[in-house]
């Protein structure tokens, strides 16, 4: 048995650990080729199979891709002071270990944005946080609208493959501008002292779903995502910084009335090797009425969900800890 010393329990006794082996990766993530002609049935097959899919020849310029990341990295290389004058992310800001406000922690620090004006919870933000003072902000717009057209091409492709009317019924969501779409910068800090004491990693960011409707995230080439399968196991996804991937959120669960799965994913930090990830996080405006889409619905079927709105989900959510499953309040007895 490795015992550890107290600093270094001390360091990480909140945050929990995983025997898990990042490394050894799943091989039957659905991989689709967004030039394929049959792309929208695979997507439509890996969204309900998976919730969750690989997307490559995407067409998003590398250097919007490469541009921020090095600007992130510049940015959590700074000074703790330095970042902190981001003020915190409460609920919108710098964040270090401390995910949400409900008691989860996790070996992570972020900025997390979000880029809906109306929202009630941007008038808790410091004085001191002004996006603008960051050398990235443009960066962030190019990145920001090229995965929001991405996203929307997705989500057409989907109303396509369902049969959907019309085939903007989703994009529309997401393409709006009072959509409440948040934006999530993360890095993972390498852990070695834990790893070479007791060959244990640190959850770097809880099991969970995402709320929103759909999220496209991408990583530098460190591991560390892992999904849940339906039966429950939990694999590591091999990381591609040439790709995004794509996760299905509660939203778009609703949406489908529960033929897409909403995908319960985590990282795991890298015991070696720093791992940044960039999430966008796609939302419907706060006013939006949250249901299983009419065109969709067969003769008699009835919606597996109670009517909400995403302001009301978001609500509640925000009351919720990282790993609950927060459809649960919404699911009809
Ligand atoms: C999970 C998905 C997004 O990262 C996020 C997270 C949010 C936060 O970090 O503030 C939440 C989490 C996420 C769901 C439950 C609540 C809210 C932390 C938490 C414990 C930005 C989001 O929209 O929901």
């Amino acid at each position: 048995m490795v015992v550890l010393s107290q600093p270094v329990l001390d360091n990480f006794s909140t945050i929990k650990t995983c025997k898990f082996p990042t490394s050894s990766f799943y091989c039957g993530i659905p991989v689709i080729d967004l030039l394929d002609r049959d792309a929208k049935t695979h997507i439509v097959k890996a969204c309900q199979e998976f919730g969750f899919f690989k997307l490559v020849n995407h067409g998003v310029p590398l250097e919007f891709i490469t541009g921020l990341e090095a600007e992130a990295t510049k940015f959590f290389n700074l000074s703790q002071m330095e970042k902190e004058k981001a003020g915190k992310a409460n609920p919108f800001g710098y964040g270090n270990k401390r995910i949400g406000s409900n008691g989860d922690v996790g070996w992570v620090e972020y900025l997390l944005l979000n880029t809906n004006p109306d929202d009630i919870h941007q008038k808790k933000i410091t004085p001191k946080f002004n996006f603008s003072c960051f050398a990235y902000r443009s960066l962030v717009n190019d990145y920001m609208s090229a995965v929001r057209n991405l996203a929307c091409e997705v989500l057409e492709m989907i109303a396509d493959g369902l049969k959907i009317e019309p085939r903007y019924a989703l994009s529309r969501l997401v393409r709006d501008e009072k959509s409440d779409t948040f934006f999530r910068l993360n890095h993972y800090p390498p852990c070695p002292e834990l790893q070479a004491l007791c060959g244990r990693n640190l959850i770097g960011f809880g099991e969970h779903t995402d709320p929103q409707i759909i999220s496209v995230l991408r990583s530098n080439n460190t591991s560390g995502l892992q999904i849940s399968l339906r039966d429950g196991t939990w694999v590591s996804v091999p990381p591609d910084q040439y790709s995004f991937f794509f996760n299905v959120g509660d939203s778009l669960q609703v949406m489908t009335n529960g033929r897409f799965r909403s995908v319960r994913h985590r990282v795991v930090a890298d015991g070696v090797k720093s791992r940044v990830s960039m999430i966008y996080l796609g939302g419907p405006p706060l006013t939006e009425k949250i249901a299983p889409l009419p065109s969709l619905m067969e003769q008699g079927e009835e919606s597996l969900y109670k009517e909400f709105t995403w302001s009301e989900y978001k609500k509640s959510a925000y009351n919720t800890r990282l790993g609950d499953n927060r459809l649960a309040f919404f699911e009809k007895s």
